[in-house]
């Protein structure tokens, strides 16, 4: 049987210090999408790794008095031991110091040398030690480095240099005919205007220190970093030694890496492989960065989230799923510990944790803890049914699209579901009656029949959740057997004992109280004053760039369950759904709401009002008198529009 193969790689990490939440982030998806197409029955290859050469790594050995070889080695044994606590599955680590590495970086050196496209010349410009890249003065913004905008260093030396200018055409049109080639497309015209102001050829040594890869004709050279780093790819996979094996991963199926690297990955990494002749990455995405305050998570800013730590505090699964649910994959997201455990509450100790329990308990008091034989199915029987295979397939699609978080939006509808089936069916009351036994068992078969697909649907996002589902499920069957097809309606076995235990997500009590922002729109009923403009509260531009102002159009609405100010609405803000919750019961009728285009803060921190969360809030007026107007526009600008 010939499988699909699917070959995902996430950058390698400079060992220039520990690894921070956002290096996670990259590697958690990528862990997610290889256990997903390993579910799906692909034949999958993960690889991640370090990249420990160059001048950066040398200077941080240098100031700590050890060698670089010395330093990189503490530093990548805590790598691995983050991806161990992570639940992260990688096929392959590599090492750049490995001489498999060395061999391959040796190689591609040598033959886009013998062909032509590499020639000694003289370096002069600058340098980006912290992003080991070069720069030409006219790149440079407000003398800075225009990716991280930290200090350049004149750096002037003898080079070898890469004739990329000559593949630039070639590159060019790959790209324009290959649209799924730079992801998201954003990237991909940030990429194209790059091309188009014209590429410089490439420095592709360094001689004014020695931590690298030889260059193989010229010892008094080491290899610059970028282009050994992006080799690694290859070396992972046999090259050069292994035809037969680079043949059966190569291309790359997905390049993971943050978009402040895809210049390297989808120019200078494509121009060696069309210089090598071998054929380029499928596709590269460029995901968004993990911000702090709003501000990059790096280690020279020193506002770096420690995944150690929040593991030791909240546990690994928690935090795979905050990453890759609370940001939609591509933009920048924040960095939360209050929307983290709102998160955690909501959806895993409530949705998830609950239906579990409830159910498990009920099991155990109705039926001694097995699974009965089902009956006929009746209509809420079958929607369920349908709405789990409705699931599957959505998640599917949405998973082959990269739209990480909505495919977790969906399983969680499912989740929502199941337990809106328990309240519909009310298991308690059938009980009461032996005349409804039957019916009971239905009922029991079903809801836990559909924890048996969430498992397995969930497994690749928080593996260990899914594992303590089953065990809880008691199902004999490995559940790393299991895939995509095992998700049938009908898989479980009537007869299987479970094993109630613990609930899977206790709640975290907050040490702060969460404020209720969301909901103060419909508070003030006196008509508000107009500050007259001074300087104490002119704000900037900047800062007016910081708010995330929505067009969200109204799918649902309806009141807060003993809170007469409040509605609850879901808000399509584009592609993505969400709930807000609003103080406007007392202006509108929640249909009149249905269908409007309204406006929303979107990037305000998530909140629980009476047990209800709110990720945003929608803008509203009030009128002299005291009514209260929602701000809207009219249908013909589309949801996610962005107010400016
Ligand atoms: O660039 N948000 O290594 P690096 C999201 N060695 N992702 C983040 C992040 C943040 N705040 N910070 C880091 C290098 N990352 C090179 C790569 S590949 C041939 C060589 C993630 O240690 C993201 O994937 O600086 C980013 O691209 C990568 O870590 C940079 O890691």
């Amino acid at each position: 049987m010939n499988k699909e193969k699917f070959y995902i790689t996430t950058p390698i990490y400079y060992p220039s210090d520990k690894l921070h939440i956002g290096h996670a982030y990259t590697t958690t998806v990528a862990d997610s999408l290889a256990r997903w197409y390993k579910f799906c029955g692909k034949d999958v290859r993960f690889l991640t790794g370090s990249d420990e050469h160059g001048q950066k790594i040398q200077r941080i050995a240098n100031e700590k008095g050890v060698t670089p070889q010395h330093y990189v080695d503490e530093i990548v044994a805590s790598f691995k031991e983050l991806w161990k606590r992570m639940n992260i599955e990688y096929d392959d680590f590599i090492r750049t110091t490995e001489p498999r590495h060395v061999r391959a970086v040796q190689e591609v050196f040598r033959r886009i040398y013998a062909k032509g496209d590499i020639y000694k010349s003289k370096y002069k410009g600058w340098y980006c030690t912290p992003c080991e890249s070069f720069w030409l003065e006219n790149r440079l913004e407000d003398g800075k480095c225009p990716d991280c905008q930290r200090p350049v260093e004149l750096v002037e030396e003898e080079s070898y240099f890469f004739k990329i200018s000559k593949y630039q055409d070639q590159l060019l049109h790959h790209i324009e005919t290959h649209p799924e080639f730079i992801q998201p497309e954003t990237r991909r015209n940030e990429m194209v205007n790059f091309i188009k102001s014209g590429l410089e050829d490439l420095c592709v040594s360094r001689t004014t220190f020695d931590w690298g890869i030889p260059v193989p004709i010229d010892e008094n050279h080491v290899i610059y970093v970028w282009f050994d780093a992006l080799t690694n790819y290859l070396t992972a996979i046999g090259f050069p030694d292994d035809e037969k094996q680079l043949n059966t991963w190569w291309p790359a199926d997905l390049h993971l890496v943050g978009k402040e690297i895809m210049r390297f990955h989808t120019i200078i990494w494509p121009i060696i492989l069309l210089a090598l002749e071998l054929p380029l990455p499928k596709t590269v995405f460029g995901h968004g960065w993990l911000l702090f305050d709003d501000d990059k998570m790096s280690k020279s800013k020193g506002n770096v989230v420690d995944p150690n730590a929040l593991i030791d505090e909240f546990g690994v699964d928690p935090i795979r799923y905050f990453l890759l649910r609370e940001i939609s994959f591509g933009q920048d997201g924040n960095f939360n510990r209050r929307a983290l455990i709102e998160r955690t509450n909501s959806d895993l100790a409530n949705d998830l944790g609950n239906l579990l329990n409830r159910s498990l308990a009920m099991l155990n008091k109705y039926f001694d803890g097995v699974v009965p034989n089902p009956d006929k199915l009746q209509d809420v029987d079958c929607e369920l049914k349908q709405f789990a295979k409705d699931t599957k397939d959505k998640v599917v699609r949405l998973i082959d699209e990269l739209a990480i978080s909505d495919a977790l939006a969906a399983l969680w509808q499912l989740i929502g579901r199941a337990n809106k089936y328990i309240d519909e069916t009310a298991p308690w009351a059938l009980a009461k009656d032996a005349a409804d036994h039957q019916r009971l068992s239905t009922v029991m078969y079903n809801l836990i029949e559909v924890q048996r697909i969430i498992a397995l649907l969930v497994k690749s996002f928080i593996p260990e959740t899914g594992v303590k589902i089953w065990q809880q499920l008691g199902i004999n069957d490995a559940l790393d057997d299991q895939l995509l097809e095992n998700t049938d309606w009908g898989g479980l076995q009537p007869g299987t004992r479970t094993k109630k235990g613990d609930p899977i997500f206790p709640r975290i009590e907050f040490k702060e109280k969460v404020e209720a922002k969301t909901a103060e729109s419909g508070k003030s009923q006196k008509q508000p004053q107009v500050k007259a403009i001074s300087d104490e509260n002119l704000i900037s531009i900047d800062d007016f760039a910081k708010l995330d102002l929505v067009i969200a159009q109204v799918l649902t609405a309806e009141p807060v369950k003993k809170a007469d100010k409040l509605l609850k609405l879901t808000i399509d803000t584009g592609g993505d759904q969400r709930q807000i919750v609003a103080g406007i019961a007392q202006h509108y009728q929640p249909d009149d709401l249905i269908g409007k285009n309204i406006v929303i803060v979107a990037n305000l921190k998530p909140a629980k009002l009476r047990g209800e969360l709110s990720q945003g809030m929608l803008l509203a007026a009030t009128s002299a008198d005291g009514t209260l107007e929602v701000v809207s526009v009219s249908n013909k600008i589309k949801p996610g529009s962005r107010v400016k």
